[in-house]
């Protein structure tokens, strides 16, 4: 039977990280800042290294010189600006936001750490904290890190004008102000790392619950001054990681130090109050946005500025540009804007760092978009279907490039509209609406069309100042001597079945069934380098990487037969997963007859010949594929308790050829169900001093399985010019799209055109 990557999942048969017991293992607890900000006076570790089952007890005078800190490297370009931080793994005599860490406990278990945790008394001197983005770019503010002034740490700013600027002369203007909540990725599993270090050789091995194990043994070995080739990360089975994951945790360093001081294994797994309280968090964005537009609805311009509180440091691998750069970038989203101007500010404030989660960025594209243009159709009479319909680009325009400079690939934005609609059956929905509109229940609809930017290349990253990304991807595909394929690839999953849709790829391409295939993910010592998984870009150049090798490894096992049948290589031809003589198609041999005779000593090839059946390649992709989707919400808001109650939720998409519908339909309702939690439920709270104010599933909500809708998808599928089989990413749709359709509904039902929307609602 294939490779499915669920089966062993499904029946509990998981490895995660927490799964790997190795003999001797002792384990970390971490002593956090309970303040904002304030000065170390005082740090006493002694009772709590006296205390039962603990090894030692570390602080910062511990690492000096021996960790260097996170250091967010952006080579910014043209007017944008940046300041790095420097964030040590273990505070030095500053803290900066609750939770930091200041203080290592190594136990024989984690009860003993935690409790030993509990005994380091520590003298603060408390500083005033900001916590709130425009307070920290006030003149009087406190100042989170001395250099940085205003605590600007990111700015850009762009104006790109067709003609003169529309907003003075504009028959029609209209604007919005959003705020989207901080939100953690709240995967089931949280981080988690093991680390073990072989003395002998001088190995570092580790394990931990990551996306991208090649961009966190690079950061491992700046901040632990190890040679790469003496690092193995290894990312077992992960549990679900939607952007957090990405960044190097200071617990990843942390560990892995530890583990070379001492002789055992160390291991420290995220408690869900470290995951809502210092695993990454996310988006914390207000935008003020204004449109300009004729008598018609014709959009003639887009004015936004965006503020992103992205809290105490910059983390690393994308730093703290990621989310001002990335609304930036597609806030114009699937419309003509003929003049668009953009500020995005990255603001340093005493607040938990934030990191990538699902969309980053993004989402808020269609929210400024959708909920302006619902505006807009409302002051001028328009149906919201119809002012889209006005403004989105024509599929005679693609390829395009939006005011940002990202280039528009294919796709049919007009046709996702109306098959969206005629799903929802639309106008039968707003008759509806009419005889409903005075009962308890109100009906309303929200549409969002949107295009989502994916698997973004080396140009893209090289552009963003992100250097530190390498935007390729990388695929090692090897044949055995008895014919079964292993296929070595640098994107890892983290439950989203890569591993079934990859074989699925590479089966196809062989033209084989797929049972001697078996797919290896997430492991540097085996992988080719690479990126990793995050912006919807695993399919695209992970899978790109493995077709190109597995077009390379078809030219081989074809070449091996042009070798043994005396012919030349354009007389053999490959089909059915067997290679074959053009002329005459009785000659042929089996993949696994191939395997056979290259692994042996019994035929004579020339010298020239390479011997051996495997063939890598690294994929960078040539362009950005651009997927996009209509989504259409239905609710029901119930006004006497502001209860929403989806009553359809449909979703047409175009992400290009389907490797595996299920899979990406899986992707399509698992984001959808994220862009609930964060429309509707989820925020992360702080108090004025900086205190977090819910760090447990009691009091930080999500959806359950009641809340979420069954999610109605449709697809077109229109192959991307920019990849190696006409794939688009997929993965961050819903959490794109659905908060402005939600958004919509929700105000449509209760018809409420606000001038300021506060999530979630
Ligand atoms: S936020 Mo995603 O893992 O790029």
């Amino acid at each position: 039977m294939m490779q499915n990557e669920l089966t062993p999942l499904l029946k509990g048969k998981g490895r995660f990280v927490d799964d790997i017991q190795l003999a001797g293992t002792v384990h970390i607890a971490f002593v956090r800042s309970t303040h904002a900000h304030a000065r170390i006076v005082d740090l006493k570790v002694d009772s709590a290294t006296q205390a039962p089952g603990i090894f030692t007890v570390l602080t910062a005078t511990d690492l000096i010189n021996r960790v260097n800190p996170i250091c967010a490297k952006l080579e910014a370009t043209g007017s944008d600006q940046y300041f790095s931080t420097n964030w040590y793994p273990v505070a030095r005599n500053l803290v900066r936001y609750v939770g930091e860490i200041l203080a290592i406990i190594v136990a024989s278990d984690r009860y003993c750490a935690e409790d030993a945790a509990d005994l380091v008394e520590i003298t603060y001197d408390s500083l005033p904290a900001v916590i709130d983005a425009h307070q920290a770019i006030e003149k009087e503010s406190p100042t989170v890190h001395s250099h940085i002034e205003n605590n600007v740490l990111f700015r850009t700013h762009r104006v790109v004008s067709e003609k003169n600027d529309p907003f003075d002369s504009a028959p029609v203007t209209v604007s919005i102000s959003i705020r989207h909540p901080r939100v953690a990725g709240m995967s089931i599993e949280g981080a988690g790392v093991v680390a073990s270090y072989d003395h002998a050789t001088s190995h570092l091995s580790v394990w931990t619950s990551t996306q991208a194990p090649h961009l966190i043994r690079d950061g491992l070995s700046e901040c632990l001054g190890i040679l790469e080739s003496n690092i193995t990360v290894t990312a077992p089975d992960v549990g679900g990681a939607f952007g957090p994951k990405v960044q190097l945790h200071p617990e990843e360093i942390i560990v892995a130090y530890v583990a070379t001081t001492f002789k055992c294994p160390v291991k420290w797994i995220q408690d869900r109050r470290e995951h809502l309280m210092t695993g990454f968090h996310a988006r914390d964005i207000h935008v003020e946005a204004h449109l300009a537009a004729d008598e018609n609805g014709h959009i003639l311009g887009l004015r936004a500025r965006a503020l992103c509180n992205v809290g105490a440091y910059s983390s690393f691998p994308f730093s703290c540009a990621l989310e001002p750069q990335t609304i930036g970038v597609g806030l114009t989203g699937p419309y003509r804007v003929p003049h668009y101007a953009y500020e995005g500010l990255a603001i340093a404030t005493h607040r938990c760092p934030t990191g990538a989660y699902r969309g980053v960025g993004f989402p808020l594209c269609p929210l400024i978009t959708e909920v302006l243009l619902d505006r807009l159709a409302h002051r001028i009479g328009q149906d919201p279907s119809e002012i889209r319909r006005r403004n989105l680009i024509p599929t005679s325009a693609l390829p395009m490039r939006n005011p940002a400079g990202a280039l528009y690939d294919s796709g049919d934005y007009h046709q996702l509209l109306e098959t969206a609609l005629k799903q929802a059956d639309y106008d039968h929905i707003r008759e509806q609406q009419h005889v409903k509109s005075q009962t308890r229940f109100r009906l309303g609809i929200g549409i969002s069309c949107f295009v989502e930017l994916t698997a973004m290349n080396r140009a893209v990253f090289r552009a963003r100042g992100m250097t530190s990304i390498p935007g390729f991807d990388s695929a090692l595909i090897r044949i055995s001597r008895d014919g079964s394929i292993e296929a070595y690839i640098s994107t890892p999953s983290q439950g989203q079945n890569q591993k079934t849709t990859f074989g699925r790829l590479l089966s196809n391409a062989l033209e084989s069934d797929g049972d001697q295939i078996r797919i290896v993910l997430g492991d540097t010592a085996v992988t080719p380098y690479g990126s990793g998984t995050f912006a919807s870009r695993s399919l695209v150049s992970g899978g790109g990487a493995l077709l190109m090798a597995a077009e390379k490894l078809k030219n081989k096992l074809r070449r091996v037969a042009s070798l043994l049948w005396q012919v030349d290589i354009q007389q053999v031809g490959f089909s059915r997963g067997d290679i074959y003589l053009l002329d005459n198609s009785d000659r042929r041999l089996s993949i696994s007859e191939i395997g056979e005779i290259v692994h042996s000593a019994r035929y004579e090839f020339p010298n020239d010949w390479e011997p051996g059946l495997e063939a890598r390649a690294s994929y960078d992709p040539p362009g950005v594929p651009v997927s996009c989707a209509t989504h259409i919400a239905v609710v029901e808001v119930d006004i006497t308790t502001g209860n929403v109650h989806f009553k359809r939720y449909i979703v047409a998409e175009d992400c290009g050829p389907l490797v595996d519908s299920e899979v990406v339909n899986g992707q399509i309702r698992g984001s959808v169900a994220q862009a609930i939690g964060s429309t509707l439920y989820e925020t992360i709270s702080y108090s004025s001093h900086g205190q977090p104010l819910n760090t447990t599933l009691q009091d930080y909500l999500i959806p359950s399985a009641l809340d979420i809708p069954l999610v109605e998808v449709t697809h077109l599928q229109t192959p991307s010019p920019f990849s190696y089989a006409g794939h688009k990413g997929v993965a961050e749709s819903g959490t794109i799209g659905g908060p402005a359709a939600i958004v919509n509904a929700v105000a449509d039902a209760l018809g409420v055109h606000a001038g300021h929307i506060e999530m979630p609602l």
